[in-house]
């Protein structure tokens, strides 16, 4: 398929952006953030748009603190509607052209979704990654009305890492953070300073990467009116243009030096391969990643040689040699990945072709590098990076409690597909509902249900201090990020799974299914673990016919957390489900 759309914008004509930064010290610790309506050009050639921003601003200010240093923000809750993004759901999947609706700018013929409109800027702010005392974690039904205080408290008592911030209202987490409301907050300490890392402009910059649509007129001009358009068959929304910073495929002016870019996916649900490319051929030896999620890896590895992964929430630290460059140099940085993200490989020798209407990337632009003339410096890269972590022993794990959670899309008759996140436990043996098996070399576990939507009952209490193995089940057809609030954890292994999902297996509640260890025939994913998952992570892929194993151990905060898909449209309904927090003294006490 080799249908390519014109492009209605211009690309690499913007200047990067660097969000404002907010240095915590400077202020003492304490900080306001005022939460408002606002206006913002996306591209040279766009009108204004209406957004929601953290200070007014897309994204929102960079807000860099120190480790051990706590920051207490005001969040001040300004908004008022409505909402500056029109909603809808396209009647048809194709356009009269057959290309899908959602690689196209407009509605589609969608009818504005009038409830969305309605909303009236109810807030909650969470910092995903942080290690957050439960009170102030954003929980997605604590929320602030325009005019209502909230002043969190930060202790930043974490390592070095890029963080970030967000809207993460119940419901509207993907429209609140759609119409603006994410910003990027970097954790500096000592150890990074020790390694000699670049920090701040010009050498360190935030990469923050959205994906956006807007409106058109009658005469098909873009207006610059953000569109959030799902389609019948899709209930995410992949929208055509790549922001990075708040400006559709931006230019950065480079010095012929290594470059620190802290990267971060903030779309809401599409999931990007990043592949830098010269003039025709990839150059991904160029890139050394050195930190995920949580900061800094053990030891700096190359990206994987298809492109650098990013699903929703997921972070690379990357450090990008343009010394060898002569001045004029071009290197365009283009994403590979379809939509919906199901782990497939794409080579990165085909990047630069890599447009798929049916894959919903109609632009692999992201953005592009000029290198000026300017003095050449060279940086070199230590061979150790963290020295703070380790994986856990198998001593460490041999008793810990196991999770084990199903992913399941459930399809519904008159309204889009849910997604559900299945809570399962071993079941007694005189059980006789609906039943998942995993059978693993000759071994059969028989799981039920215990809670399948985010109001059911917490069956989540984990044991402050100890190790816990959660199992990730996918029996859906797409990868989801799964994000867990609080501490960070560890991947232990990513195996590979046939399954049956029995006749109406999967109804509101029970799940009746049977698993298999092992690789199905039509799979064609490796299952692999990319050696940038090693680190310290917060957000994991889990892929089709996958089980994704992770260690995790909650050390600091008793309360209540949530954990989720952080595709945002899934997050909302319903891959959310709570988990309480509970220092080990009080164990004996609960019912
Ligand atoms: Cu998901």
């Amino acid at each position: 398929m080799t249908r390519v759309l014109t492009q209605p914008l211009v690309p690499f004509v913007d200047t990067l952006p660097v969000p404002p930064r907010l240095l915590a010290p400077q202020h003492g610790g304490r900080l306001t953030v005022a939460i408002r309506a606002g206006a913002h050009r996306f591209h040279r050639d766009l009108p204004e748009s209406r957004i929601w921003g953290f200070d007014g601003t897309v994204p929102g200010p960079t807000i860099e603190a120190e480790r051990a240093q706590p920051v207490t923000l005001e969040w001040r809750n300004e908004l008022h509607g409505p909402l500056p993004v029109v909603v809808t759901i396209a009647p048809e999947a194709t356009d009269a052209d057959g290309v899908p609706v959602q690689a196209v700018p407009g509605l589609s013929g969608g009818a504005p979704d009038e409830h969305p409109t309605a909303l009236a800027g109810h807030t909650v702010v969470h910092l995903h990654g942080g290690l957050t005392p439960a009170s102030y974690d954003g929980w997605a039904e604590n929320l602030f009305a325009p005019g209502q205080p909230a002043v969190f408290h930060y202790p930043m008592d974490q390592r070095a890492a890029l963080l970030w911030y967000h809207d993460h209202v119940m419901g509207v987490t993907k429209y609140d953070v759609y119409a603006g409301l994410a910003g990027l907050w970097i954790i500096r300490d000592e150890r990074e300073r020790e390694l000699g890392l670049p920090e701040g402009p010009p050498f360190e910059l935030p990469l923050l990467i959205q994906d956006r649509n807007f409106d058109v007129d009658d005469q098909e001009r873009l207006t610059g009116q953000l569109v959030h358009k799902t389609d019948p068959d899709v209930m995410e929304a992949f929208a055509p243009f790549t922001t990075v910073n708040g400006k559709v495929w931006p230019v950065l002016d480079v010095q012929p030096a290594t470059y620190r870019f802290r990267v971060l996916n903030g779309s809401n649900a599409r999931t990007y391969q990043l592949v830098l490319f010269g003039d025709e051929a990839p150059e991904l030896e160029r890139i050394t990643q050195i930190g995920t999620d949580h900061g800094l890896l053990r030891a700096p590895v190359s990206v994987p040689p298809d492109g650098l992964v990013l699903a929703s929430a997921e972070r690379a630290d990357l450090l990008v040699d343009f010394s060898d460059l002569e001045p004029g140099s071009e290197l365009t940085l283009l994403n590979t990945a379809a939509a919906p993200f199901d782990g497939s490989a794409f080579p990165a020798a085909d990047a630069s072709d890599a447009a798929d209407l049916d894959g919903l990337l109609p632009y692999p632009q992201v953005m592009r590098f000029r290198v000026i003339q300017d003095q050449v410096t060279r940086r070199k890269i230590p061979h150790q990076l963290a020295t703070d972590y380790r994986s856990p022993t198998p001593e460490a794990l041999a008793g810990a409690p196991r999770r084990a959670i199903a992913l399941v899309e459930r399809e519904l008759d008159d309204a889009p597909n849910m997604l559900t996140m299945r809570e399962l436990e071993i079941a007694p043996d005189d059980h006789t509902g609906p039943l998942l098996t995993l059978t693993e070399g000759g071994q059969t576990t028989r799981y039920r249900t215990v809670a399948s939507h985010f109001e059911d009952a917490t069956t989540f209490f984990p044991m402050l201090g100890e190790y816990e193995v959660w199992q990730l089940i996918n029996l859906t057809g797409d990868t989801h990020p799964i994000h867990l609030h609080l501490d960070p954890f560890q991947i232990l292994s990513r195996r590979a799974i046939r399954y049956e999902i029995r006749q109406d297996g999967i109804d509101d509640f029970d799940l009746a299914a049977s698993i298999t260890l092992g690789r199905d025939p039509d799979d064609q994913l490796d299952h692999a673990i990319d050696d940038n998952e090693r680190g310290l992570k917060d957000t994991i892929r889990v892929n089709p016919h996958e089980i994704v194993e992770l260690a995790v151990r909650f050390t600091t905060y008793a309360g209540r957390y949530m954990y989720h898909c952080h595709i945002l449209e899934h997050e909302d309904r319903d891959m959310m489900r709570p988990f309480v927090t509970m220092p080990a003294d009080l164990m004996p006490f609960m019912a």
